[in-house]
């Protein structure tokens, strides 16, 4: 397997104090990613939370933003801004990432976002549950599917869409009931950011970024599973049986999944010193139960220490004490996460994924070295 490197082309947003900025990945639609290697905190700021988007980001007012919930169901309704803040509002930590997150480090290249490891971010969302606005508008027998409908739109050239599209996705009803699938005005505390999806974007926890629908403007109850653009065109996997790639099939639950923070890529690292190795694993709908840590490219494993508590839906931070070798070299490091379903990263990758659902084990290259850290006073000088 070859090592990961540092692909970043260093162009950032606005920094502040310590955080570098996000990473520009894009800025017409904006696409903005965490700097991963600054990974200190458990919640994501806002500020410093990636943004994916298709589209230019809609400008909507609370005002004369409206909800329609229609399709199959009993009661067709509309909801404003001020009567969804007036439901009871339920909040959720919940992690999310992106399906193309790491697709820089595929090889051979493949065409989309060239995502590092930052297009994932962990927060505290709050708002309506999907469920109760269901119950609200009565689902009608032989419900199958929920379709979000986002504000934003636009053409697509590859592969072509049917003209002008809006952002759209779906869920199954089965996961629309679970009480943490949120319809969110709230992130961190703070009303939604523009970017983020103000006023009003689903969050599904435990599934890939594309199906948390952001300026969500319609709910559509269907009799047949969703098969939009966002479903079929893109955001697909093969699905491999008797070795054969036998169906595309959209992206659903996140896999499991655990990436290092630090050290980085090509990162020199003292010889001979305790070194500390962390970073975050997440497992969708699942609890990470390990990470282990190779430092020799495989060849040896050592359970990690996973930090704080198994929270659902959330990354664990872990970390690895690695005393380092007395010898200068490179060495490379491997984290690799087990889950609660006895689901482990694969450890190559995956040819029938294409572009998305990138979960195989990353290692990283580093430099250990024995000469003092510049800066240090040099002993040996005369
Ligand atoms: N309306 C709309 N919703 C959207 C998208 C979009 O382009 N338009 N992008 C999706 C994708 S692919 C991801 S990964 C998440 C990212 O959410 P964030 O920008 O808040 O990080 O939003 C999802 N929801
Ligand atoms: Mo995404």
């Amino acid at each position: 397997m070859k090592p990961i490197g540092n692909q970043s082309g260093g162009s950032f947003a606005a920094s502040s104090g310590n955080f570098p900025g996000l990473v520009i990945r894009d800025k017409e639609p904006e696409n903005l990613e965490f700097p991963f290697a600054a990974l200190n905190s458990f919640v994501t700021e806002n500020e410093q939370f990636f943004v994916r988007s298709h589209f230019p980001v809609p400008k909507l007012d609370t005002q004369s933003w409206r909800l329609k919930i229609e399709g199959l169901v009993e009661r067709p309704c509309e909801l404003s801004y001020d009567e969804l803040l007036g439901m009871t509002t339920r909040s959720v930590l919940a992690t999310i990432e992106c399906a193309g997150n790491g697709r820089i480090f595929l090889s051979p290249k493949v065409e989309g976002l060239q995502w590092e490891l930052g297009a994932v971010g962990n927060s505290e969302w709050a708002g309506v549950p999907l469920a109760a606005v269901l119950e609200r508008a009565g689902v009608r027998a032989g419900a199958v599917e929920v379709v979000f409908e986002g504000a934003d739109s636009g053409k697509l050239a590859k592969p072509p869409s049917p003209g002008n599209i809006h952002f759209s996705n779906s869920i199954p009803l089965a996961k629309a009931w679970s009480p943490d699938v949120l319809l969110a005005h709230t992130m961190n505390g703070e009303p939604l950011t523009p970017s983020h999806g103000f006023p009003l974007r689903v969050v599904v926890p435990g599934w890939y970024g594309m199906v948390s629908v952001k300026w969500l403007t319609r709910i559509v109850v269907t009799d047949q599973a969703f098969q939009g653009y966002f479903k079929t065109a893109d955001y697909t996997v093969w699905e491999r049986r008797h070795g054969l790639p036998m169906q595309l099939l959209p992206v659903t639950e996140n896999e499991v999944k655990a990436q290092i923070a630090r050290p980085i890529s090509r990162e020199v690292v003292p010889a001979d010193a305790d070194y500390r190795i962390y970073g975050a694993a997440w497992a969708g709908e699942a609890d990470v139960t390990r990470v282990d840590i190779s430092v020799d490219g495989g060849a040896d494993w050592h359970a990690a220490r996973l930090l704080g508590e198994a929270q659902r839906y959330t990354w664990r931070f872990w970390e690895y004490r690695w005393r380092t070798p007395a010898q200068s070299g490179r060495q490379t490091l491997m984290a690799r996460a087990t889950d609660s379903r006895g689901r482990a990263q694969p450890l190559q990758r995956d040819a029938h994924r294409g572009s998305y659902v990138i979960s195989h084990v990353m290692p990283i290259e580093v430099e250990v070295s024995n000469k003092p850290p510049s800066g240090a006073t040099d002993s040996f000088a005369i």
